[in-house]
């Protein structure tokens, strides 16, 4: 038996990874580990066929599918904890469960299966684990939606059943889009209930004098807790990757020692944490094996485990990372220092909140002719060379059109100046992966404002997608209609050509090809 897994842009040859090591440094053990959760998470949900959920069921099947995204766990130990969790609560429901899809000995039978059951299976299977990740954001501040919750349920029942025809599934699919759109919405409201309403906010690259730490991944709550562990502490707070938009929150502004932003995305923290005399704390995916020249500096919480690594608990005593950054002491001079395009600050704080309440002007500017076409240029970023792209497609806009972009995808550009229009910046970052819902938002007031449909707007996707939480948000954006989506830097290893055409046949989904070409088609439709 060795493992296989294809869940990630990066799976090898766009076809899986397989033998001892995937590409993302996961271990044969731990993707094995990691198929027995999923194996038992099916279990989970079969057992509760028919029966409402307990709490604790609900709880494990968050952790459990949001564990196995891409970047999040390493640490065969913590999924085996969590596998047998899962396990005595599935039993508990069903003591008699028998489930005919694979025993410990054999990869899931789910996988061999027909092609096309297999890839709708996936996509059900992988978008759910993107949507756990975004209910667990909720969940630790304080709120969940039954229905979201009961979506992880039935997705895996869907699953789990070996007769299931491409009709039964299909359907399963376009519900797992809904309810992520349920999902990020809940998440939306519960982050700006909790911190304000995101404000646009110009954010350093230039790291200061003296000790630092520097947070990254999605989780709002954590940062907070660390602002207020670091108050008096002489201890300066970065962002990185994915946590950058959370300067644009009130509450969390309002701390004197939230400083700027350290570095670009997820892909680079190898190169950009060497020799850095400051502590990082991972709060969710995208952690890499960590080098042996900084591995002492990487701290752990929530979800997120390398074995090795020191790992903060449930009570967020964050006294382990602050003591590292006080013993590293931090650069001894402030360092200046740049984005990809040389850019030394980023702007965020362009949800749906900011760019509604100019949604007059934004009108006018379109009827005036000033703004010409939107570009939503979002999505994951990667190691690819490919993902240059996104780069020069951004630089390759014209004057008259607008770059609304979110998620880590944005480190390719937004050090960029691209100028204004109408008072407005022509590249506005509107958050994080899950901040999707804002831009859907904004695109359904528009398309309501101008009397038409999202397809009718003069607005173009163009996605970047690397790990699972693109997949379910793709899948919202399919579920809402929405046509003539770019998407790169490659196609997913486990869409097969047949519901490749599907996709194509009904939402014009189309590979990315060149920026000149592709913009090309899309200015001149
Ligand atoms: Fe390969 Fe991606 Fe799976 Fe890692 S998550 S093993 S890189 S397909
Ligand atoms: Fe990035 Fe990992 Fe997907 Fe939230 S942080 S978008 S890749």
């Amino acid at each position: 038996m060795s493992m296989f897994c294809f869940q990630c842009e990066q799976a090898v040859g766009c076809k899986g990874c397989t033998g001892k090591t995937g590409v993302c440094g996961k271990t044969e053990e731990v993707a094995l580990g990691q198929d027995d959760l999923t194996r038992e998470l099916i279990g989970l949900a079969v057992a509760y066929e028919g029966k409402t959920p307990s709490e604790k069921a609900v709880r494990l099947m968050i952790e459990g599918l949001f564990t196995t995204v891409t970047n999040v766990s390493f640490d065969k130990e913590s999924i085996a904890q969590l596998t047998s969790k899962v396990k005595s609560e599935k039993l508990a429901a069903d003591p008699n469960l028998k489930l005919d899809c694979g025993t410990p000995d054999e990869p899931l039978k789910l996988w061999s299966s027909d092609e096309d059951i297999r890839s709708l299976k996936s996509l059900i299977l992988l978008g759910l684990r993107g949507v756990a990740a975004y209910a667990y954001h909720a969940l630790v501040l304080g709120r969940a939606n039954d229905e979201v919750n009961e979506m992880f349920f039935k997705g895996l029942r869907a699953v789990a059943k070996t007769d299931a025809a491409m009709d039964d599934l299909l359907p399963v699919t376009m519900e797992v889009g809904q309810i992520n759109l349920k999902c990020m919405e809940m998440l939306d409201k519960v982050n700006t209930d909790t911190y304000g309403t995101p404000v646009p906010t110009t954010v350093p690259l230039t790291i200061e004098k003296g000790p630092f730490i520097v947070i990254t991944g999605h989780d709002l709550y954590d940062l907070q807790q660390l602002l207020e562990q670091t108050k008096d502490k002489g201890v300066n707070i970065y962002t990185h990757g994915e946590m950058l938009p959370a300067h644009a929150y009130p509450k969390l502004k309002a701390y004197p020692h939230l400083k700027g932003n350290f570095g670009t995305a997820w892909q680079n923290q190898q190169k950009e944490f060497a020799d850095m005399p400051g502590a990082v704390l991972f709060t969710t995916n995208c952690l890499m094996p960590p080098k042996d020249s900084y591995r002492d500096r990487i701290f752990t919480t929530e979800l997120v485990a390398y074995p090795g690594l020191v790992h903060i608990g449930d009570d967020k005593d964050f006294s382990p990372v602050i003591n590292k950054a006080l013993e590293l002491g931090g650069y001894k001079e402030d360092r200046v220092m740049t984005g990809i395009n040389g850019g030394t600050t980023v702007t965020t704080g362009f949800g749906h909140g900011t760019v509604l309440s100019v949604a007059g002007t934004v009108i006018d500017a379109v009827k005036a002719g000033a703004i010409k076409h939107f570009f939503l240029v979002g999505g994951c970023d990667g190691a690819k060379p490919g993902r240059n792209y996104y780069t020069e497609f951004v630089k390759k806009t014209p004057e008259d059109t607008v770059i609304l972009t979110l998620a880590c995808g944005k480190y390719r550009f937004n050090d960029l100046d691209l100028g204004a229009i109408g008072g407005l910046p022509r590249i506005m970052d509107m958050g994080q992966c899950n901040d999707a819902f804002s831009a859907i938002k904004v695109a359904v007031a528009l398309a309501e404002a101008f009397g038409c449909g999202v397809n009718d707007l003069p607005l173009t996707l163009v996605l970047s997608w690397y790990e699972q939480k693109a997949v379910c948000i793709l899948l919202t954006l399919l579920s809402l209609g929405i046509k003539n989506i770019y998407l790169g830097p490659t196609l997913p290893a486990f869409v097969s050509p047949n519901v490749l055409n599907f996709l194509v046949e009904n939402f014009n989904i189309s590979p990315i090809s060149t920026p000149e070409e592709d913009l090309t088609k899309i200015l001149n439709k």
